[in-house]
């Protein structure tokens, strides 16, 4: 597709739309506007394909497919099941896995899927804390998952603030969890998915590993995969996967049925076709050799960005990252994550507020802010990018001035202006 049908593509998208309701055309275009005018740093965004966004945009929306291919409780599902199969079996192909679900509706879904499978109410499970980089799913109190088990959580070590493997050993040992869950929303390292299994295996518990945000690195070969050793592994498919917003379960062959039943109709009905079929579309993307090349361009560029951050004097949470994001720490005494977020969102830069290790400010307001580099990297940005960006960052944080804050938002769209996002002018 070249620029000028891209254009038509969209402008065609929001025109059918506008026919009938200008009120959310007009919420489109302006969607649109933002993203391709701002740089999106939250580490969990990206931009899809074309091909994924019109998989998004079909007719398959319109199918009730309960049930799994070749077994559904409606009638007319042979080309959804067509759409269904092809996501399994590239997903399998892609991480290596025994048995895939491609059915729940997000990463919530998925985690809350292999509890069902795994837990009763009252087991214990141990996850890591979510101001430690853990996940909501993972334990938290509000959430269901801290609801219905008995969680312990674990956490990062006070000095290099990265995972305490050595913590987590003597707490299996102490607890025998039903289930450790491990993977991470906000961690910058590399996660020993393998020893976390050995020490799970060790007291007698299962493994699930969340790897909704390392997806990416995880199908190319470049973070080490949970496949081999975790019975159960979680993802989101629209982060580094770069496919459309939903979720994923992998598991061994021995529990395929009971991870089926608890997807449908343990959790949920319907599934989503439209959804599925786009996520078998990200698949065949993510097998691509272009997809490990983008993949290996995202770590170098989260690399370049936080080098040149710390360059600027500012501390990153574990002194680094090994993978696509970084969690910048402003101190306790410094703005906070939400001033923060709020102060780059005005310069057009979205970050999301985020708490860091022993943080002393509450979840909403966080003393640190998550960057990541997948979107950006989508647009086609490299290592000077990168510089320029650490740049914009440091003046934003620095200054008070809200003119030095539009400055900046003029340069961002001067930058963004040069990677058109889909081909746009
Ligand atoms: N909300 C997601 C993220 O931003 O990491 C996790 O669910």
């Amino acid at each position: 597709m070249n620029q000028v049908e891209r254009k038509i593509y969209f402008a065609r998208q929001e025109d059918i739309v506008g026919t009938t309701d200008p009120e959310v055309a007009a919420a489109l275009r302006a969607e649109r506007r933002r993203e391709n005018e701002g740089l999106e740093l939250i580490a969990s965004e990206n931009f899809v394909s074309l091909a994924v966004l019109a998989a998004l945009g079909s007719v398959l929306t319109n199918k009730y497919a309960e049930g799994y291919p070749g077994k559904r409780y409606y009638g007319g599902g042979e080309f959804v099941d067509v759409a269904e199969e092809l996501a399994r079996n590239r997903a399998k192909q892609l991480f290596g896995a025994e048995h895939v679900n491609v059915q729940p509706h997000s990463g919530a879904q998925a985690n809350m899927s292999v509890y069902l499978a795994t837990c009763q109410p009252g087991d214990v499970v141990l996850g890591m804390d979510l101001s430690h980089g853990g996940h909501l799913t993972h334990g938290h109190p509000l959430n269901y998952s801290g609801k219905t088990f008995q969680i312990v959580p674990y956490l990062v070590r006070k000095d290099t603030e990265t995972i305490d493997y050595d913590a987590l050993r003597d707490l299996a040992r102490a607890h025998k969890p039903k289930l450790i869950v491990c993977g991470a929303s906000a961690y910058p390292r590399i996660i020993d998915f393998q020893t976390i299994a050995d020490i799970a295996h060790e007291s007698g518990s299962m493994v699930m590993a969340d790897i909704a945000h390392i997806a990416g690195m995880v199908a190319v070969g470049m973070h080490p995969s949970p496949v081999p050793c975790c019975e159960f592994v979680t993802t989101t498919t629209h982060k580094t996967l770069r496919g459309p917003r939903g979720g994923m379960v992998m598991c061994k062959a021995q529990f395929a049925e009971a991870i089926d039943k608890a997807v449908f109709p343990g959790v949920q009905g319907g599934p989503l076709m439209h959804v599925i079929a786009a996520k078998a579309v990200a698949f065949a993307e993510a097998l691509t050799p272009a997809y490990k090349d983008y993949i290996g361009r995202v770590l170098a560029n989260a690399r370049t960005l936080c080098a040149e951050l710390q360059a600027r004097g500012w501390n990153m949470v574990s002194g680094g990252t090994d993978n696509h994001l970084m969690l910048l720490n402003l101190g306790a005494d410094g703005i906070s994550g939400k001033k923060a977020e709020e102060r780059l969102g005005r310069a057009g830069i979205t970050v999301n507020k985020n708490t860091v290790p022993f943080d002393t400010r509450k979840p909403y307001i966080g003393s640190g802010v998550r960057i990541g580099t997948p979107a950006v990297t989508s647009r086609g940005m490299g290592p000077d990018e990168m510089k320029r960006i650490a740049a914009l960052i440091d003046r934003v944080l620095r200054s008070e001035d809200e003119a030095v804050w539009t400055q900046v938002k003029a340069e961002v769209e001067e930058l963004t202006r040069a990677f058109p996002l889909y081909g746009e002018a």
